[in-house]
């Protein structure tokens, strides 16, 4: 049988890395063989393409030329690891995925969701994941979480305005997808959230 293939998304802030540990050993307690991968990257390839994506000083990068990395990315990351693994039974967790396109190239950017789902159709044909679990978060918190960071990269440099654009465009992708999409506060504590993750995964086992 195939295995589930389930994602983490949100913007800067969210608590993705502090929370994916978590849901990680929650579904191995549930019995579940899982690989953990992150796009851009879960490859060599791709891990370098997503170096390439970050760096900083990379600022000529066009918005189509983003776009069209970020699914080349994702082709070899489909091709080498997630489909293989799915195929064997396996349950994929993967830290992004395009949700995070149309959030960031589609909201952030301003490129045509039509265009989006013209490369999802060609690269993915038609596989999508079974749950999303989208960690929500207001921007400006999550920024001051963020800011805690050291060195910015080449998104973590992006104006307010810029990340209010992806915020709005991942929780459209909810009201589009909420078969689903599950929407997580993560404004809250670590702890509280990671009591909603608990709660909204063991429902989404038992509904499946
Ligand atoms: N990108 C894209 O544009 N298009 C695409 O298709 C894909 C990606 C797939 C890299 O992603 C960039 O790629 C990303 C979008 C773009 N750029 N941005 N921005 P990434 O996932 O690797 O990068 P990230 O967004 O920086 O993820 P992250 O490292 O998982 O960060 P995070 O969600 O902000 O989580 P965190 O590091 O766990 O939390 C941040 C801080 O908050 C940290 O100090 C925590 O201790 C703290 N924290 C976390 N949760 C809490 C709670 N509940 N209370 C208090 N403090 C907390």
């Amino acid at each position: 049988m195939r295995g589930c293939f389930i994602t983490v998304e949100g913007v800067e802030g969210a608590g993705k890395s502090s929370n994916l540990d978590f849901i990680h050993h929650y579904l191995e307690r549930c019995g579940k063989r899982l690989v953990l991968t992150r796009e851009p990257g879960g490859t060599s390839l791709s891990e370098a393409i997503r170096a390439l994506l970050l760096d900083h000083r990379n600022n000529e990068i066009t918005d189509d030329t983003e776009l069209l990395l970020m699914f080349a990315a994702r082709a070899q990351h489909l091709a080498e690891v997630i489909r293989p693994a799915l195929e064997q039974g396996k349950w994929v967790l993967c830290d992004r995925f395009t949700d995070a396109t149309y959030a960031y190239q589609g909201g952030g950017r301003g490129i045509a969701k039509e265009r989006i789902a013209t490369l999802e159709q060609w690269v993915q044909q038609g596989l999508k994941p079974d749950l999303t679990l989208l960690l929500d978060i207001p921007v400006q918190q999550g920024l001051e979480r963020a800011g805690l960071r050291s060195t910015p990269d080449r998104f973590e440099r992006e104006q307010i305005a810029f990340f209010e654009r992806v915020r709005a465009a991942y929780l459209e992708q909810a009201r589009r997808y909420p078969e689903r999409y599950r929407v997580i506060d993560a404004s809250q504590s670590l702890d509280r959230v990671q009591q909603s993750l608990a709660e909204v995964l063991t429902e989404w086992l038992v509904q499946r």
